[in-house]
């Protein structure tokens, strides 16, 4: 290939879409985390694609198990600019299409190495392993640009976490060049960093390899009954003993715009997810979603703009420091520090009040509704109050610890039942 061709244009992106994320409980109920909407009319996986869109990737594989319906349909419609003709690719990659056996991925590395023969097929020389599961924009060519000028078999991403967090990460010791030393797979003790005992180097589950030494480390790796076939328990840690394994910081220098800071959230549990989604609607939001260097990307339904009903004598349809967005009807309606997705209809005499409401929902009069994520389709029933009563509302919904209410169709049918 021309050397003077954008290190990005030798390089593909393998996104690991398979995990269910359990921790946002009744939400993956029916799709996996990658496919839970955010943001007002994205996606979560939008995110990672758009990263790889936006630091000139044009291959993509995305590896998919569970519950993959809606995250299919969803890159189907939304991602399907992709033209082979100017060798651009993106594949859905669902388990058990490419071998013989009857299973799913066993381990992250399983899910590549069960479509190696596409990777082979992409003809590329780097390989970017990325997670479709949080919110970041993060420049995936700094971190190539840095895995090559090293020389490193595997480069990893990774942040620095409070010490007592890590124990859901690959937390690592690097030297003063970057090099890694050791790395454990979610430590229940996590190591502190050298002059920062309560912090801890995490990994944020990105890899950068040259596609010739993984394409070989997996083949091995199937060969090794005592592996689980996964990336951080089994390959990185075996990199890191045996060849030479790099961390690339994730920090401004990562991102484009000048000035913006280093955005990176798991947006894993309900309370993450809530906080993530109302942070959008503060005076000057961390994640910067209107910035044009970095848009991104997703499926736009077609729908009119958001529509608000108000007279002066009692029906207030307003909606304050708040996003709503297309095909929305806010009805005569209050709205405070809320966010309201595609297609949201809310009726008179109802109030929002710090609410993330997913797509298609209904709410009909009189519904009072505080620190909630309703789930898309859901009809709220008229009169319904959330937020007011946290006793009343722990024996319909879902309560998490940080005090948030999610709602689902199922939970309100138990509820109109009994
Ligand atoms: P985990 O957070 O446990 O650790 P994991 O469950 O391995 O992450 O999922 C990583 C990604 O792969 C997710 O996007 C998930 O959807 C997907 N995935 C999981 N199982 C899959 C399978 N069988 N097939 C296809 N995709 C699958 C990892 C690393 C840690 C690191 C954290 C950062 O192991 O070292 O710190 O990510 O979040
Ligand atoms: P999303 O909006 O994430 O696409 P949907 O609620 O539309 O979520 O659907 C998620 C998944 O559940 C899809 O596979 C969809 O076909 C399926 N689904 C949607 N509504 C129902 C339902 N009432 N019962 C069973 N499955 C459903």
């Amino acid at each position: 290939m021309a050397e003077n061709q954008r290190l990005t244009r030798r390089a593909m992106a393998f996104v690991l879409a398979g995990g269910r994320g359990s921790r946002l409980r009744e939400l993956t109920d029916r799709r996996v985390k990658p496919a839970v909407f955010f943001g007002g009319k994205t996606r979560i996986i939008d995110f990672a694609l758009s990263n790889a869109m936006n630091s000139g990737i044009r291959k993509i594989a995305i590896a998919t198990q569970y519950k993959a319906h809606s995250l299919i349909r969803h890159c189907q419609r939304g991602w399907n600019f992709f033209r082979a003709e100017r060798n651009e690719f993106l594949d859905i990659l669902p388990a058990s299409q490419r071998t013989n056996e009857d299973h799913w991925y066993r381990g992250t590395a399983d899910a590549v190495t069960q479509n190696i023969d596409i990777v082979d097929d992409y003809d590329v020389d780097y390989i970017i392993i990325l997670a479709g599961d949080h919110i970041y924009k993060m420049d995936y060519e700094i971190m190539l640009r840095e895995h090559v000028a090293s020389g490193a078999d595997v480069t990893v991403g990774c942040l620095t976490v409070p010490r007592m967090e890590a124990t859901a990460f690959g937390v690592m010791d690097v030297d003063a060049t970057g090099r890694i030393l050791s790395f454990l797979e979610k430590p229940a003790d996590p190591p502190g960093m050298p002059g920062a005992p309560d912090k801890a180097l995490a990994s944020m589950g990105i890899y950068v390899f040259n596609w010739a030494f993984l394409r070989d480390l997996l083949m091995r790796d199937a060969e090794d009954p005592d592996s689980s076939h996964d990336f951080g328990t089994d390959l990185i840690p075996r990199i890191v003993r045996d060849g030479k394994a790099m961390a690339h910081q994730f920090d401004t220098s990562c991102v484009r715009a000048p000035g913006a800071p280093a955005y990176w959230r798991d947006v894993g549990t309900v309370d993450a997810f809530w906080q993530a989604n109302i942070a959008l609607t503060d005076f000057t939001p961390e994640l910067n979603l209107w910035d044009r260097d970095w848009p991104i990307w997703t499926y736009s339904e077609s729908v009119p703009p958001a529509k608000f009903i108000h007279d002066e004598k009692d029906r207030r349809g307003v909606a304050i420091s708040s996003m709503v967005s297309g095909g929305c009807i806010v009805s005569g309606t209050e709205i405070r520090n809320s966010l309201l997705f595609t297609e949201v209809h809310t009726n008179s005499y109802a109030v929002l009040d710090h609410a993330v409401v997913l797509p298609y929902v209904t709410v009909h009069r009189h519904a009072r509704l505080k620190n909630v994520v309703i789930d898309s389709r859901v009809i709220i029933p008229e009169g319904l109050v959330v937020g007011e009563d946290p006793e009343e509302d722990a024996r319909w919904f879902r309560v998490s610890e940080g005090g948030v209410t999610l709602i689902t169709q199922d939970m309100l049918d138990r509820r109109a039942a009994a």
